[in-house]
């Protein structure tokens, strides 16, 4: 009997602790390369706030921003391998890696970043791109449409002559095109290039004025209407695996929702960031002429070219990639509610 009860009461405790390690739920990393403050962050505190309350805390999110588990370029690396579950990545700092989804940096002229966030996740959905293979992708979004930000002015496209900005992706090879010396880093190497007076300026969206404080340094604004950079939210496959269906299908759930909440709040944010620039630090913004817009788009238009030949050797359809993107763009451009 007295072996019964010990018996009895070992099973007890093992079911309290399980119970109690199923309260308690499974926690998962997750990666970001720039400052808290800035969107690819507030997007993943939104991300982990959702997560945490709809999974009733079944699922937990230990967020890591400015680099402090993984940096801008061993961000993919270090999900696939594990060091992080959940990683940020911008794919305009991986040349060559992501030739279907790196559509989204060609210069098509998006003027919103909800617009883009959402063509970026339908087309993912569509095309399920080889790319993304070894990872879960959990949610997609893109930056603002591009403009300049330097120390001198630059108030038409021949003041760009040999002055280094520092840009990724596509926008490098603009640049070149243009006659400025593009500067090839990540965001979160940019403020100390720009401290050291490497480079003189940089290219991305209006954002990082008020986020990065660059309004101190960068007085002079140009308003080009360049690429959007493209983001993938990513996590590893084998953490993936091992979640319960419930928690995945809530996870899958949000992935469409969180490319139109960062959408949203970005494009609200360059607003803000810009007034603010104007109110802190007397910004001029500059205005270019319709001239100087046809000029940027006839001295991108090789880029298109190169990303179909790129795409081509990868086995991609390039065609019909670029068609619907456009497709999507128009339709959610036509659609304000989206
Ligand atoms: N323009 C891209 C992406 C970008 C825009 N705002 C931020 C803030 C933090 C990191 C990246 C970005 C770029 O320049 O990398």
């Amino acid at each position: 009997m007295k072996r019964l009860t010990t018996l009895l009461a070992a099973a007890a405790a093992l079911t309290c602790l399980l119970a109690a390690t199923a309260l308690a739920g499974t926690t998962l990393t997750y990666a970001n390369f720039p400052p808290a403050k800035t969107f690819p962050c507030i997007q993943m505190e939104h991300w982990k706030a959702e997560v945490e309350k709809r999974t009733g805390g079944e699922l937990n999110i230990q967020t890591f921003p400015g680099g402090t588990l993984l940096g801008a370029k061993n961000m993919l690396r270090g999900v696939q391998t594990g060091q992080a579950d959940i990683g940020c990545i911008s794919l305009p700092y991986y040349p060559g890696v992501f030739p279907a989804m790196s559509v989204l940096n060609l210069p098509v002229a998006f003027t919103s970043t909800t617009v883009a966030s959402l063509t970026m996740w339908d087309l993912f959905q569509k095309y399920q791109p080889a790319e993304f293979a070894d990872v879960k992708v959990l949610t997609m979004f893109t930056s603002a449409p591009s403009n300049i930000m330097s120390k001198t002015p630059v108030k038409q496209l021949s003041d760009l002559s040999g002055l280094e900005l520092r840009a990724s992706g596509s926008i490098l090879n603009i640049l070149g095109a243009l006659g400025a010396q593009g500067v090839g880093m990540p965001m979160s190497q940019t403020p100390e290039a720009l401290q050291k007076g490497v480079v003189k300026g940089l290219v991305s969206s209006f954002d990082v004025l008020k986020d990065f404080n660059f309004a101190e340094i960068c007085r002079y604004e140009t308003i080009t209407n360049l690429p959007v950079y493209p983001f993938a939210v990513i996590m590893n496959t084998a953490r993936w695996d091992a979640l319960p269906d419930a928690v995945k299908k809530t996870l899958d759930e949000l992935g469409r929702e969180q490319a139109l909440w960062t959408g949203r709040y970005l494009d609200k944010h360059i607003d803000d960031s810009l007034a603010w620039s104007k109110e802190q630090y007397q910004v001029e913004v500059f205005t270019l002429t319709e001239a100087e817009h046809a000029e940027i788009k006839a001295k991108s238009s090789g880029l298109v070219d190169e990303w179909k030949a790129e795409a081509a050797k990868a086995n991609l359809d390039a065609e019909a990639i670029l068609s619907d993107m456009l497709a999507l763009k128009a339709k959610y451009e036509a659609d304000s509610g989206n």
